[in-house]
């Protein structure tokens, strides 16, 4: 029996307030509404950056809520205008959406459409949102919400992949996997036979080594502080990992005097403000580029000394990759399901949304890299 234009009981992963564990609460989703699409949930990843939001007090006036940004999953229903998807499509969740009308999605070079959620409203559309749980308003975290067996998002927020597409693997694609690999192939543009080094190997960090490898990198080095990630990371095409800790020198006087006047591009892949310093202090000092991918909290002023750019060196940013999603993640699924690369070692663990607190437990020892959560 069709569910279409019926509100749908099911169950999701919601944090009542910052610092609680997940509660698995029974929720109601209501039909979607014009542009938006309500999508049964296949499989959902957990990034980093979800760990690093349930301790966050910013997130309070935002519970209860959904977390979970990356995901796949099958159309349910679409509501009135959806011309992008229809139900029965496979697709997978968009983090940043792409609304293809505003100046960021007109300019070729920019990825960051304006519709982004990113630092807002956790709501999937201005004023509203479709879920609620014991009478309350459910948010859904950066507006999409992956942690629930259904989830109405905007169409601006979902793309669809191909029939044969891998959803329960292909999901990191969302987020993690999109964000490492176009780190080092959209934003540092790493060239063939360069050096490269990358600080920081969970999920996004071994997808940058999986990314610089593509791009013909011949020396990786991989730089965390938990030496259990160096196995993976060797796995992925790390040539070297070193642990800062094991140097009496800091690390980027280690890594500047192992290559030579520096590293041709260096990633920061940690979310520390520290790390960013020693990331850009151990790129070359002429034509280095580093690339800050972490996520740091607003208030976080970096202390970089000024010398440091008393030369050619670059900084910058990257967000998801640099991808324009909506026409680009579809394209990394399909060539996941060609086998064009492997993020397979990535997923370490497979668990049950009712397991969710397991998995974040996992995340938080260091134990994981992505761990999949299945409804
Ligand atoms: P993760 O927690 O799985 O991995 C972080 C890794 O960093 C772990 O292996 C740590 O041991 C290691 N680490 C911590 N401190 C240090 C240090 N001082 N020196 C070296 N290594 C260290 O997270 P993740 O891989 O899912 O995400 C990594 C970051 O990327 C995190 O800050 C997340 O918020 C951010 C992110 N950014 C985007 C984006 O669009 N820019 C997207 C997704 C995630
Ligand atoms: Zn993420």
């Amino acid at each position: 029996m069709s569910t279409a234009g019926k509100v749908i009981k099911c169950r999701a992963a919601v944090l009542w307030e910052p610092g609680a564990p997940l509660n698995i609460e029974e929720i109601d989703v209501a039909p979607p509404k014009a542009k938006e699409v309500r999508v049964r949930m296949v499989a959902a990843g957990i990034c980093g950056t979800d760990i690093k939001s349930l301790d966050d007090k910013n997130l309070g006036p935002f519970c209860p809520i959904i977390m979970g940004h990356e995901g796949t999953g099958i159309v349910e229903s679409v509501g009135e205008g959806v011309s992008t998807v229809k139900t029965g499509d496979k697709v997978i969740i968009l983090c940043l959406p792409q609304c293809g009308e505003c100046n960021t999605c007109l300019n070729s070079k920019n990825n960051i459409c304006k519709e982004t959620r990113l630092s807002g409203t956790h709501l999937t559309s201005e004023d509203n949102s479709r879920i609620t749980c014991k009478g309350k308003i459910v948010y859904q975290y950066i507006a999409t919400g992956t942690f629930s067996e259904y989830i109405v998002i905007r169409e601006i927020s979902i793309a669809k992949v191909d029939e044969d597409a891998l959803l329960e693997k292909a999901c990191i694609i969302g987020c993690g996997f999109a964000t490492g690999f176009g780190a080092a192939i959209n934003s540092a543009k790493v060239s063939p036979g360069s050096t490269c080094a990358v600080f920081g190997l969970g999920g996004v960090g071994l997808s940058v080594i999986i990314g610089c490898k593509a791009a013909g990198a011949t020396r990786i080095i991989a730089v965390d502080i938990n030496k259990d990630k160096f196995a993976k990371a060797k796995t992925v095409g790390a040539t070297e990992c070193i642990d800062p800790r094991d140097f009496e020198k800091p690390i980027q006087k280690v890594l500047f005097d192992m290559m030579n006047d520096g590293v041709d591009f260096t990633f920061e892949v940690t979310g520390n403000p520290e790390t960013v310093a020693n990331a850009l202090a151990s790129c070359h000092k002429d034509h280095g580029v580093c690339v800050i991918v972490g996520s740091l909290a607003s208030w976080i002023q970096l202390n970089i000394n000024s010398q440091l750019f008393f030369s050619g060196r670059t900084l910058k940013g990257s967000v998801l990759g640099g991808w324009k999603t909506k026409d680009e993640i579809p394209k990394l699924v399909s060539d996941y399901t060609a086998k064009k690369f492997n993020l397979d070692p990535l997923i370490t663990h497979t668990l049950t949304l009712d397991k969710v607190n397991e998995a974040v437990q996992l995340m938080k020892n260091g134990q994981c890299i992505r761990c999949i959560l299945l409804p």
